[in-house]
């Protein structure tokens, strides 16, 4: 029964707005939602928008999902829907974790955790800059890929992907998410193989890695917790520690500079869960630094009670900028 009992504890407490942050600015593109950001270091950044998730609020659910691209060294960006090429199931895109992986040669490739028609797989494009456009390259299905929520790219064609329950049927996933069972987890997958690499997740959500390539980070969000596992030369994972925290933890970003990790969250599950335009769902930023050290420092970067931004689920930094993401209300971007 753990995870009501977390989705509970947080039920009556209201996040104030605590905006310390410069010159918001509340990007309206997205008012589908922007679940999942990647920046690439050259500050391209991708968003990915629509997500209609079963037992989440979508004020947009009869259009399709969309990738957009955000220009964050200029002064005043815009965001541009990426044109997908031909033969892609536009009408059934449902976009949800996504990441991005530089090759050798620089060719930019985006995954893209896709639901179409309830299902989970995993899409993978080619980024041609010049043409604002992904070229689909191919989709991955695999039984072990059963309800994909985010992902981390770790070669042209392999990830980590985290599983946020056992069951994709809508009324077995709520079952289990009240139940609170340990059913969700990580796959490792490459075309020559794919194995479990971690197991015991109450709703494995975020992944991400160390800039040094060592560390993959697994943010459970009904445990309330960050987990630092180490990565071995055969893919598979080991838990180094724990790092617990007051709130539902949803995607992580990390800082290539610093390694800290920037967490987009949601403080009251319940209230994600269950929406009502009287009672808002409230969004949360969190910065971890230095998490592999025996005290980590957790810093509240921005919060508010859902009057200004709605389900945090994704922040991301760039040059001292912030672009925070939600589940399906706007965005919103910032100087630190
Ligand atoms: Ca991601
Ligand atoms: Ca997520």
């Amino acid at each position: 029964m753990r995870a009501g009992v977390v989705l509970k504890r947080r039920f009556f407490s209201m996040g104030n707005t605590l905006c310390h942050l410069k010159t918001p600015v509340y990007l309206r593109f997205a008012e589908a939602g922007s679940e999942d950001i990647d920046i690439l270091p050259n500050g391209l950044a991708f968003i990915s928008s629509g997500l209609k998730y079963p037992g989440l609020k979508s004020f947009a659910p009869d259009k399709p999902g969309e990738i957009f691209l955000m220009d964050l060294t200029e002064d005043n960006p815009r965001a541009v829907e990426l044109r997908i090429s031909r033969g892609f199931d536009l009408a059934s895109f449902n976009p949800h974790g996504i990441s991005t992986y530089i090759d050798r040669d620089d060719t930019v490739y985006l995954f893209v955790v896709n639901h179409p028609h309830q299902k989970s797989m995993v899409e993978l494009f080619k980024f041609v800059e010049d043409d604002n456009s992904l070229v689909h390259l191919k989709t991955i299905q695999h039984d072990l890929l059963t309800s994909v929520n985010d992902i981390v790219a770790m070669g042209p064609d392999s990830f980590y992907a985290t599983n946020d329950h056992y069951f994709s049927d809508f009324l077995l996933m709520f079952l289990e998410m009240f139940l609170g069972l340990t059913w969700s987890n990580v796959v490792y997958y490459s075309p020559k193989e794919v194995k479990e690499v971690a197991s015991g997740f109450y709703l494995a959500n975020g992944i991400n890695i160390s800039p040094d390539r060592k560390y993959v980070y697994i943010a459970d969000a009904l445990d309330h917790n960050v987990h630092v596992m180490e990565k071995h030369a055969n893919w598979s994972l080991t838990h180094v520690k724990t790092l617990q925290l007051d709130t539902l933890v949803d995607n992580l970003s990390i800082d290539p500079h610093t390694g800290d990790i920037w967490a987009g969250c949601h403080p009251n599950g319940m209230k994600l869960f269950y929406y009502d335009p009287e009672n808002l769902p409230a969004s949360e930023v969190l910065r971890i630094q230095h998490i592999l050290s025996e005290q980590p420092v957790v810093t509240r970067v921005y919060s508010d009670n859902g009057s200004v931004l709605q389900g945090s689920s994704v922040a991301s930094i760039y040059d001292g900028k912030l672009l925070i993401g939600t589940v399906f209300h706007r965005a919103l971007y910032c100087d630190l």
